[in-house]
This record gives structure tokens, C-alpha cells and sequence, in this order.
């Protein structure tokens, strides 16, 4: 038993002392009005004393209670999933538990706080401070904000236990819709100067005409450019396929119909700046006159990822399927690819890998874009 007096100026201030340094379970045995000791001692105010007591055992007892708590919490915490408070407050007696799953919930609430803590680290614009591992790997991909961000979060909602580098496979694997189906009677490339278009036409021809021995024609609308119909004409020539060029919409719609008996008619079109509308309107004009649901924008994998979303929107009046992504073999990194799909919001059709015609062309799985994608693959 410990017993102790305590001078206060009220009895609050006395059972507060009492209960700080004796604990809850100390009681008071008595209480008295007393003058301070001293000189002015007869004229001083009036104070308290307060003898207070306790049994050593039970304050023992409190102590080992608070450990033995404590310890609970830390052990189901580690073990248990946090979110489950229920779980470990299943044994011990009712007081116990109470206080148990009080103090897990205190603990989710805390885990919870750290979590946004990371996250908005994560977002933080300190360079790579609490960057996570995947987001590094992924930024060195060159993957955008936007496509990373979307990435991680469909990888935060996977409840299954598999490891980050599988969940990221398949999260990136369905981003990325490929169109295998063949291409149709009528199809049409279009997109900015200098992308490949025609020499992805060449390619196209080469292997439909010489490797799987298909009737293919090939029509140019593109009279702008000195030289593109010279371009083009050199590949009909030497494939021994029939070639028109088109230098107006009414022109358009007899230069297909000649065409009618070829399994294929691949047409190529003038590069426009996505930026200026008249001329994507002037384009669509000549397309629609062909009536085909076959339309590839044409993209380069170098194109500048601010650029992707301006060509991506600036095409959108042509009604573009699929989109062909041009020169892999020009990069390293081939995160544009998901960024440049994710824009447009189409199924790829083609990539290019080179200059050479016909070889140069390739359909590729979306597995195989994939391990592109997340560097596990190069081109060439
Ligand atoms: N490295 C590389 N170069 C390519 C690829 N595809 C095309 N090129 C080159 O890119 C340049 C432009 O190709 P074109 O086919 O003329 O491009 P275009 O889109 O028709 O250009 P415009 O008609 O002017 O709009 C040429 O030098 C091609 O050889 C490719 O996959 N890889
Ligand atoms: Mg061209």
C-alpha cells in the first residue's frame, strides 16, 4: 500500500495530482483545511490536504493491464488486415475488447492519415521525393503524368496478393487495344507532314500485293507536296499495280469505283498541321466521298507528348478507327506509344520499325507492345 499527502488549493487540483502520479485506482482517506508553515503562516489563506492511497498490486496491475493492452494492439495491427477490427477483438473480457478495437480504429485512422501523406508525396513536385519504385520505372519509360497516374490507381484498387511488376503487366497489357482484323476494300491514312504515310503505304502494298498475292490499287490525293506523286508512283510502278492520283472530290468517288475489282485500295492522303481546320475540313471532304469506316491516323512514336493530344483531337473530324504509330526504330523509350493510344482512345492497327519497304511494317499482340512499353523490349 502506498499512501501520500498532497497540499492543493482545491480538491480538483488534488485529485488530479493524485490520479497522475497514483493512477485511477487510488482513493482518498482523508481531507483537511490547513494553514501554510512559516512566518505568515497564521495570516496565510487556507489550503487543502489530501492523504490519498493505493494498493501497490493493483497499480501493478494497471500498469501490466496497459502493456498487456498495448501489446495487443501492436500484435493484431502487424497480423491482422486493419480494416477488420472485429477480428482481435474477439477474446479477453468486455472492458478489453472495448478498448482493443478503440484503439485499432485509432490505429486505421493514423495508417489512413500516413497513406494520404504518401500519396500527396508521391504527387509532390520535390523531384522524386516518395516516388514509389513502380512510378520511377514507369517514368523512365516516358509514360505521361496522366497515364501514370492512371496506371497506379488501377494497381491500388487489385485486391489480389501478386507482385507490383505482374499487376503492372496486365493494367498496362488492357490499356492497349490492338486491331488485328484485315484491312478493308477501301483504306485511308491520314495524318501530319513527314510521318510516314506514305512509305507506310508502300510497305502495306508490298506485303498485300507480292507476299500475299492480293489485288491492291493505290490512289494519292496528295498534289500539294512537290514530288509525293512522283513518291508513290515509283512503288506502283515497280509492284506493277494500278495507281491514280485525285486532284478533286469529284474525282474521288470514279477514281474508287475504277478500282472496284482489287481486294484493296490503299489511298494516301496530304500531311496537314492537326491545327488548321479549313484543311482537315478539305480532307474530310475528299474521305467521305469514299464511304469507308477504314481510316489509320498516322502517328510518329518521336512526336512530342504535348503534341499528342493536339494531332489526336485536331483528326477527330476524320473519324479515325485505328492508329498506326510510326518509327520505333528512331527511340528507346517507347512509353509514347500508351500515351499516344490512351489519347485517342482507338485500337492500333500498324507499327513501323524503319525504312525499308515493304519489311519495315508489323502488326504487334498487346503483349508484345507491352514489354516495348515497359522497357523489357527494343526495337531492332
Ligand atoms: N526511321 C524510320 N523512318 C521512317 C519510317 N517510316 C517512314 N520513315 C521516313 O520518314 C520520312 C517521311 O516519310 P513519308 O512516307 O514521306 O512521310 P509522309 O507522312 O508521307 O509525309 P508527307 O507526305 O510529307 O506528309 C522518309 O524519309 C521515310 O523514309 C520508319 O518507320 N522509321
Ligand atoms: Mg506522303
Amino acid at each position: 500500500m502506498i499512501i501520500k499527502k498532497y497540499k492543493a488549493n482545491s480538491m480538483n487540483e488534488a485529485i488530479t495530482r493524485i490520479k497522475y502520479e497514483l493512477g485511477s485506482e487510488a482513493v482518498i482517506i482523508s481531507q483537511r483545511k490547513i494553514r501554510k508553515k512559516g512566518i505568515l503562516g497564521f495570516f496565510s489563506k487556507k489550503i487543502l490536504e489530501v492523504t490519498a492511497a493505493v494498493d501497490n498490486k493493483k497499480r501493478e496491475d494497471n500498469v501490466n493491464y496497459g502493456i498487456r493492452t498495448i501489446k495487443k494492439i501492436v500484435n493484431a495491427g502487424m497480423k491482422d488486415d486493419l480494416s477488420s477490427g472485429e477480428k482481435s477483438a474477439g477474446t479477453g473480457n468486455f472492458y478489453e475488447n472495448n478498448i482493443t478495437r478503440k484503439n485499432n480504429e485509432e490505429l486505421i485512422k493514423e495508417v489512413q492519415q500516413m497513406k494520404g501523406m504518401l500519396n500527396k508525396m508521391m504527387n509532390s513536385p520535390y523531384g522524386n521525393i516518395g516516388k514509389s519504385e513502380l512510378q520511377l520505372k514507369l517514368e523512365s519509360s516516358d509514360l505521361n503524368d496522366k497515364v501514370i497516374k492512371k496506371i497506379l490507381s488501377s494497381i491500388n484498387i487489385m485486391e489480389d496478393d501478386r507482385k507490383d511488376e505482374e499487376k503492372l503487366k496486365e493494367v498496362v497489357q488492357n490499356m492497349i487495344k490492338v486491331d488485328k482484323k484485315k484491312l478493308a476494300h477501301v483504306a485511308v491514312l491520314v495524318g501530319p507532314t513527314g510521318v510516314g504515310k506514305t512509305t507506310t503505304i508502300a510497305k502495306l502494298a508490298g506485303r498485300l500485293a507480292l507476299m500475299e498475292k492480293k489485288k491492291i490499287g493505290l490512289i494519292t490525293i496528295d498534289t500539294y507536296r512537290i514530288g509525293a506523286v512522283e513518291q508513290l508512283r515509283t512503288y506502283a510502278d515497280i509492284m506493277n499495280i494500278p495507281f491514280k492520283v485525285v486532284f478533286t472530290i469529284k474525282d474521288m468517288e470514279k477514281a474508287t469505283e475504277d478500282m472496284k475489282n482489287c481486294d484493296t485500295i490503299l489511298i494516301d492522303t496530304t500531311g496537314r498541321n492537326s491545327k488548321n481546320k479549313m484543311q482537315i475540313s478539305e480532307l474530310r471532304a475528299f474521305i467521305d466521298k469514299v464511304k469507308t469506316d477504314n481510316i489509320h491516323l498516322v502517328i510518329s512514336c518521336t512526336t512530342k507528348d504535348r503534341d499528342v493530344d493536339a494531332i489526336v483531337n485536331g483528326y477527330k473530324q476524320l473519324n479515325y478507327n485505328n492508329i498506326i504509330i510510326t518509327k520505333l526504330d528512331e527511340t528507346c523509350t517507347y512509353g509514347s506509344i500508351l500515351n499516344i493510344l490512351q489519347s485517342a482512345k482507338k485500337p492500333i492497327s500498324f507499327v513501323t520499325t524503319g525504312q525499308n519497304v515493304p519489311e519495315d511494317i508489323k502488326t504487334m499482340s498487346s503483349e508484345e507492345l507491352t514489354k516495348l512499353v515497359l522497357g523489357e523490349d527494343i526495337v531492332c
